[in-house]
C-alpha cells in the first residue's frame, strides 16, 4: 500500500521524511489519533499508567509525545473494566499524547516464575497473590481494546536468548499463529493500530522467516522483540541487519525494550524508528544519570560537595535549578524529590538525544553523530 492508502486505512500511519545518505537512518512522523510524533522517538515507560515519579504534564513539557503502558499490570490492577469505565487510559491518567500498550507477553515471562506455554495461551501464577492466571492472544487484545491505547501490541513469546534453534522455531511459529488470532480478536482497528512482533531468537535466517511471516499480515506497524535480553550487542545488531530488508519502508519499525543511548543509536542506524525502556527512570532512581559523557553515578561520594548541575548545558528542570551535591543528598536520604529530579534529567536526556539524532539524520550526518557520541562518552 502507498502511504496515502495507509493513512486512509489505519488510525496510525508513518510518514517517512528523510533517509540519512550517510547511514540509512530514518526520520519521520508517526501520525496517531492523539497527535504526531517525530521519529526516531523514545517512549517513556508508564507501566502502571504513570511514568514513575512524574506528572503527565512534566513528561509532555520535556517534548515526549508518546508513552508506553502495560496490559499485564493494568489487567491485574485496577482491571481493564475500571480503565474503560474511566473513559480509557488517556482520560484515566490525564495524558493528552499518544499511548502504546505492550501485550503482556513479555511481562508474563519476565515477572512470573511458574508458567506453561500451550498453543491456546500461557498459564502462570500472579506475582501479586500467587493466583492461577491465563493469558492468550484473544484475552490480551480484549484487554488492550478496553484500555484504548492508540497502538496495541500483539501477544507474543519472547524466548530466552540462549534458547536452541528447535525451541526458537517452535516459538516463533506459535507467535505467528497467535498474531492471526490477535488480528481476528481485534474489535476496533479503526481506532487502535495493532503492531505485529518479529521474534526468531539469535538466528538470522529465522529472523528473516519471522519478518516475512509477520509482515504478510499487512499491519500498520511492526516491532522487533526478543532482543536486548542479555545477548552481546553485536548479535543484536546482526539480527537488526538481517530483518531490515523485509520491513516495509512506509511503516514504523519499533525495537522493544531498548533504551540505552548507544543501543538507540545503533538501532536507529539500522532503520528503527521507535524505542522504549524502563532504563532512564530505573537507573535514575538508583542514582545514575545519563550524560553526554556517559553514565555518571550521582550517588557517588565524589559528588558530596559538587555544587554544579548533573550536566552544565542541560535544559532540564533538575540541571537548571539543582546541584549534584543536593541531589546526592536527597538520594542518600531516600527523599522522593531526589527520585523525581533524577528521572527528570534522564528522560529529558533521551528526549534531547533522539531530537539531536533526528537533526543529524536530516543533515545526512548520523555516522558523524555516532563518532562524536562515542568520542565524548567514557
Ligand atoms: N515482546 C514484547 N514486549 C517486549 C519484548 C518482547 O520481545 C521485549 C524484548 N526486548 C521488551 N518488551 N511483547
Ligand atoms: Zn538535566
Amino acid at each position: 500500500l502507498t502511504t496515502q492508502e495507509l493513512a486512509e486505512k489505519y488510525p496510525v500511519w508513518f510518514e517517512l521524511q528523510h533517509v540519512c545518505r550517510q547511514s540509512g537512518a530514518r526520520a519521520g512522523i508517526l501520525h496517531t489519533p492523539h497527535g504526531d510524533i517525530e521519529t526516531p522517538t523514545f517512549m517513556p515507560v508508564g507501566t502502571q499508567a504513570t511514568v514513575k515519579c512524574m506528572a503527565p504534564e512534566e513528561i509532555w513539557n520535556m517534548g515526549s509525545r508518546i508513552i508506553l503502558a502495560n496490559t499485564y499490570h493494568l489487567w491485574m490492577r485496577p482491571g481493564e473494566d475500571i480503565v474503560q469505565a474511566a473513559g480509557g487510559l488517556h482520560k484515566f491518567m490525564n495524558w493528552k499524547g499518544a499511548i502504546l500498550t505492550d501485550s503482556g507477553g513479555f511481562q508474563v515471562w519476565s515477572l512470573s516464575d511458574l508458567r506453561h506455554i500451550k498453543e491456546e495461551g500461557v498459564y502462570f501464577r500472579s506475582e501479586l497473590d500467587g493466583s492461577a492466571q491465563f493469558l492468550s492472544p484473544e484475552k490480551a487484545i480484549t484487554i488492550e481494546n478496553k484500555l484504548g491505547a492508540d497502538i496495541i501490541m500483539a501477544f507474543d513469546e519472547c524466548a530466552p536468548y540462549d534458547a536452541d534453534r528447535a525451541y526458537i522455531e517452535d516459538s516463533m511459529e506459535r507467535t505467528a499463529r497467535w498474531l492471526e488470532r490477535c488480528v481476528k480478536a481485534h474489535q476496533n482497528p479503526q481506532k487502535q493500530a495493532l503492531f505485529g512482533i518479529i521474534q526468531g531468537g539469535m538466528f538470522a535466517d529465522l529472523r528473516v522467516q519471522a519478518a516475512k511471516e509477520i509482515t504478510a499480515f499487512d499491519l500498520p506497524g511492526y516491532s522487533i522483540g526478543g532482543l536486548s535480553i542479555g545477548e552481546p550487542p553485536a548479535l543484536m545488531n546482526a539480527m537488526l541487519d538481517a530483518v531490515r530488508p523485509y520491513l516495509p519502508e512506509n511503516k514504523p519499525h519499533y525495537l522493544m525494550g531498548v533504551g540505552t543511548p548507544d543501543y538507540i543509536l545503533e538501532g536507529t542506524l539500522r532503520g528503527i524508528d521507535m524505542f522504549d525502556c524502563v532504563l532512564p527512570t530505573r537507573i535514575g532512581r538508583n542514582g545514575s544519570a545519563l550524560t553526554w559523557h556517559g553514565r555518571e553515578i550521582i550517588r557517588d561520594a565524589k559528588n558530596a560537595a559538587a555544587f554544579e548541575p548533573i550536566e552544565v548545558d542541560c535544559n532540564c528542570y533538575a540541571c537548571k535549578n539543582y546541584t549534584r551535591a543536593y541531589i546526592r543528598h536527597l538520594l542518600k536520604c531516600r527523599e522522593i524529590f531526589g527520585l523525581r529530579l533524577m528521572s527528570w534529567h534522564n528522560l529529558q536526556f533521551l528526549q534531547n538525544f533522539t531530537a539531536k539524532l533526528r537533526a543529524a539524520i536530516f543533515a545526512d550526518a548520523a555516522l558523524d553523530f555516532r563518532t562524536e557520541f562515542y568520542n565524548n562518552s567514557n
